[in-house]
């Protein structure tokens, strides 16, 4: 999967959804391929992903066929894909996933399992008591649990640290937690283009 391959995806889902033939919300992403494909050279096939409602470049970048991800996105899954054959989960709901991906990183340990498990999430979801309590328990019980966080620098459409008052983001330098920033290049859900159905 190259930069091309995933910039290109999203392009044909934003043109699909302008034509109305998608009834249902899509959140897309965009200049972060370079971030991502570099996170993912570190992610193996048995490796665990948990996801949000933005996660069309992490399902290709896990294994999943793109044909197989734009029939469910058409299908009017792109906020809730689900493929546990290669081992990606995802939630709408913001925070859904990580006591989910925490419960999963305890498991793999007291299995006693090779395995790691990775969890997406943005900015403000980062923010969350959730998200505090997981990475917590995780690291002080060395939990194969990685929090990737993907900051954009808003909560829909507030600026996250105004929001909060805060300088910078919590969890960013701490263990386990690895972040970059990007500027979207889509607006919080939808292309831009309001679509008449
Ligand atoms: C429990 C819950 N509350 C509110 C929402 C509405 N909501 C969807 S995305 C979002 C903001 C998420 O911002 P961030 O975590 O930074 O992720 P981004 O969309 O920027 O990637 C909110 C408040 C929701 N989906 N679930």
């Amino acid at each position: 999967m190259l930069v091309k391959d995933l910039i290109d995806f999203e392009k044909d889902i934003a043109d699909i959804f302008n034509q109305a033939k998608i009834r249902a919300p899509i959140h897309l992403h965009g200049n972060n391929e370079n971030q991502l494909l570099k996170i993912f050279e570190n992610i193996n096939s048995d490796d665990w992903i948990f996801s949000s409602w933005r996660s069309h470049y992490h399902c290709l970048l896990k294994g999943v066929p793109p044909q197989q991800l734009k029939k469910d996105i058409l299908d009017g899954k792109s906020m809730t894909l689900l493929y546990p054959e290669y081992k990606i989960y995802t939630s709408a709901i913001v925070a859904g996933v990580i006591p989910i991906a925490l419960g999963t990183a305890l498991s793999l340990k007291r299995e006693g399992k090779n395995e790691k498990v990775f969890l997406f999430m943005g900015g403000m979801t980062s923010e969350t008591g959730a998200a505090h309590e997981a990475h917590k328990y995780a690291t002080s019980h060395n939990l194969p649990l990685e929090f990737i966080i993907e900051i954009n620098h808003k909560s829909v459409c507030t600026d996250t640290l105004k929001t909060w008052n805060m300088k910078k983001y919590s969890l960013v330098g701490k263990k386990n937690v690895t972040h970059y920033e990007y500027d979207l290049p889509w607006p919080h859900a939808g292309s831009g283009v309001r679509v008449q159905f």
